[in-house]
């Protein structure tokens, strides 16, 4: 039998013919072939849609083998593997990442040629995967992006929400939110791992039960929801290491609850079996306030036990007892999100795998660290207890458990300063008694890092000061950065060629520093007017898409000065307008021959308003308001335009950065953790118009202050200002908003 076997596995072997190949006219039989099998069209009739169907599967056959390889070479090494847990991937389109990472992009385009399609338009039909909100989302994708091309065993863990971010629609000036229903046309990207799955469990009771002489707990769930996985290949660059976004899907558990069939009442069973898949079913479009919401909690915990679950499925198949756990495990919370992930990885060492609560604690403190996006205090979550008592009955007495732990420990350390001790304890008292999601973490994290360095010192002398000043060692920071294969080679393919040309290299692909060899360049007047080139391309295609989005021309030889991010008070994008209302009251009244002074300009504005935020939505709306007004006086004509592009998100980003001139981050200084549209806009060679906020101030210090517009207050002088109100210029300027607003 042996024997035959091994016949097989030879037969097997040769009949894969190893991998696929990737000459044009092997691409091109593929393509044809994914047109006909797995899309079903003729290969005689088929469009532009079908057609990048046929690709993206074509593409992802390619990533399935390096994928595998990944795996297989991993599992043999058995290294310490990063999880990434994130709640919000804002991943925007694949293919053609996929493709460049790949290394067969030029390729493909070559054999598109023939076959009379051309590879932008064939990318141009992929919709966005938008499971995230703004910024911490976005830096959750660059991350794995980065993750892969580095080499690290690295995994990304989520949720595969039906709706990604609603899209935006404006009608009347006005925000209106339309469903994303994403997966309406397939998504190729994703492999569902139908043996892959977990049961996830909720409500119930904790019972005690007799154990070895003594008690123990033990929690009788009330319900089970089965979480599926999803597999989203990530490749990285260069390398053949392919990692892996696994997202969870939320499914009716098999288990069959057979008193709801044998009342006889067997629609309304099969209809709450089915609400099970709620859980996974939506975006929360809130990126900063959260309301304690039983859904949202109900996502924490299904992503975070379906995960841990699978990691602590994938130690076991390799260790027989957890000393090493620590040494193999890393787990990176993203915010807050995932912490409930600390009281679970408690409670199956605790309660399932019988490890003692004094070891499963030593392990808790070596795994786990924690990123934190937030400035605010407002800002960082909370969970209502009542609220974990119903849905997590168990893991709330553990988090009591760790905290009463913690807080007689804390009293040795700091003596009886009970405002101290309140300040820091995991569980809030008050109107309504809460537990601190943001406290959990640091108590059991060995690391907290901020997104910047000022974000680091705002988090060890305000946000957690107590925390610090106990333990100054587990603080740090890692500033944002983002991935240049996305926001120059992706979305810049010309400004991309450029700078290979210009290097002489395109190693900076997979090392950004390298871009710093451009200096030598910096005096070239042939690179000066090739950049110039490129750049108007780019504000060419731009100029297109604001024409067929908003009706309003502009003319490309003006100045594009944009503003792209959510819609926050903080943002200050209604600075922004009020400056734009500003400077075109300035050239209303100017004498005319003054006006051939103006650099003509175009503003584009664009972002989402989270859909209960009344004053940003109002922001939107102002905006559209003013730019009505501006952009049909003809006195003013080309000197002054103001466009809101509807429905920013990655893809809109991809298309609007590389034409812009400049770039506003004018956020107050001090709130912004770290910002990291700044990069995308540099890297393109976009002027700045920032605020010394965030990572600002580490870009101050690459590029140097001469080389950007320095705007507005210093964090510390903000305090004073705001004790000092308003001064009187600010009326007046909403008075003239006012009037020509309505
Ligand atoms: C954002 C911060 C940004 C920061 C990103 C990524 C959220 C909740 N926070 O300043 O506002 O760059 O996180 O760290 O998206």
């Amino acid at each position: 039998r042996g024997g035959e076997t091994r016949v097989g596995v030879e037969r097997m072997f040769g009949l894969m013919d190893r991998f696929l190949k990737s000459d044009p006219s092997s691409l091109q039989k593929d393509i044809l072939d994914h047109v006909e099998y797995t899309v079903a069209r003729s290969r005689f009739s088929f469009d532009d849609f079908e057609a990048y169907q046929a690709l993206a599967h074509s593409v992802r056959d390619r990533l399935i083998e390096r994928w595998h390889d990944t795996q297989l070479h991993f599992k043999k090494k058995d290294p310490k593997r990063i999880y990434f847990l994130s709640m919000e991937f804002l991943m925007g389109r694949s293919l053609s990442n996929s493709a460049i990472n790949l290394g067969i992009r030029d390729q493909y385009a070559d054999a598109l040629k023939e076959l009379g399609f051309e590879f932008e338009v064939l990318a141009e039909q992929e919709g966005d995967a938008a499971l995230g909100n703004g910024g911490l989302a976005r830096l959750s994708a660059c991350q794995m992006d980065s993750l892969a091309t580095m080499d690290y065993p690295a995994w990304g863990y989520g949720l595969r929400y039906q709706y990604g971010l609603f899209r935006q629609v404006i009608l009347d000036g006005y925000q209106h939110e339309q469903p994303d229903y994403w997966l309406n046309f397939g998504n190729p990207w994703e492999i569902e791992r139908v043996h892959v799955t977990y049961p996830v469990k909720f409500y119930g009771t904790v019972e005690d039960e007799n154990f070895n002489g003594g008690k123990r707990k033990v929690w009788l769930p009330g319900e089970t929801v089965e979480a599926v996985a999803y597999d989203n290949p990530i490749p990285g660059h260069g390398t053949r290491n392919t990692i892996t976004l696994r997202l969870w899907a939320a499914k009716p558990s098999d288990q069959i609850d057979m008193e709801s069939y044998n009342t006889g009442d067997y629609i309304n069973a099969v209809v709450n079996r089915q609400r099970a898949e709620t859980i996974s079913s939506v975006l929360f479009p809130d990126d900063r306030s959260y309301q304690g919401k039983e859904l949202r909690l109900k996502q924490q915990y299904f992503f975070v036990s379906a995960s841990l679950q699978d990691i602590i499925r994938r130690f076991k198949d390799s260790h027989s007892n957890f000393d090493d756990f620590p040494e193999k495990v890393a787990l990176q919370l993203n915010d807050t999100h995932p912490s409930l992930a600390i009281a679970e990885v408690m409670r199956v060492l605790v309660d399932e795998e019988h490890l003692g609560w004094n070891r499963a604690w030593d392990i808790v403190c070596k795994i786990f660290s924690f990123t934190t996006h937030t400035v605010l205090p407002e800002g960082l979550e909370k969970v209502p207890v009542d609220l974990l008592e119903s849905l997590l009955p168990r893991h709330l007495q553990i988090i009591y458990d760790i905290n009463f732990d913690y807080i007689e420990e804390l009293k040795k350390r700091i003596g009886l300063d009970y405002d101290r001790l309140s300040r820091m304890s995991i569980v809030e008292d008050g109107a309504i008694k809460s537990i601190r999601m943001a406290n959990l973490a640091i108590v059991c994290s060995h690391t907290v890092n901020g997104v910047s360095r000022v974000h680091s010192e705002l988090l060890k002398t305000r946000v957690f000061k107590d925390f610090y000043e106990l333990w100054p060692h587990k603080f740090d920071y890692k500033t944002n950065g983002v991935t240049q294969r996305r926001w120059i080679v992706v979305s810049n393919p010309s400004l991309s060629a450029l700078i290979s040309k210009w290097l002489g290299t395109e190693a900076w692909i997979r090392d950004v520093d390298l871009l710093a060899g451009l200096q030598e360049q910096a005096a070239n007047a042939d690179l000066h007017e090739e950049w110039r080139m490129v750049r108007k391309v780019n504000k060419m295609r731009l100029a297109e898409y604001i024409e067929a989005m908003s009706g309003v021309k502009v003319s490309v030889s003006a100045m594009f000065d944009v503003q792209i991010k959510r819609i926050h008070e903080y943002k200050r994008q209604l600075l922004n307008i009020l400056g734009i209302v500003h400077r075109y009251d300035c050239i209303k009244n100017m004498e005319k021959s003054d006006r051939t002074k103006v650099v003509p300009r175009v503003c584009i504005i664009g972002g989402k308003a989270a859909p209960g935020y009344e004053i940003a939505r109002k922001i939107i709306k102002l905006c559209n308001a003013v730019a009505e007004k501006i952009n049909n006086d003809p006195d003013v004509g080309d000197l002054l335009k103001l466009v809101f592009i509807p429905d920013y998100n990655v893809s809109v980003a991809e298309l609007v950065i590389p034409g812009a001139d400049l770039s506003q981050h004018i956020s107050t200084a001090g709130h912004e953790a770290s910002g990291t549209g700044s990069m995308k806009f540099l890297m393109n060679g976009c002027l700045l118009l920032a605020t010394e906020d965030g990572s600002t101030v580490e870009i101050i210090e690459e590029i140097g202050k001469d080389n950007m517009f320095l705007f507005g207050a210093k964090m510390h002088e903000v305090p004073a200002l705001r004790e000092k109100g308003p001064t009187l210029k600010v009326p007046l300027q909403f008075a003239r908003v006012v009037r020509y607003v309505m």
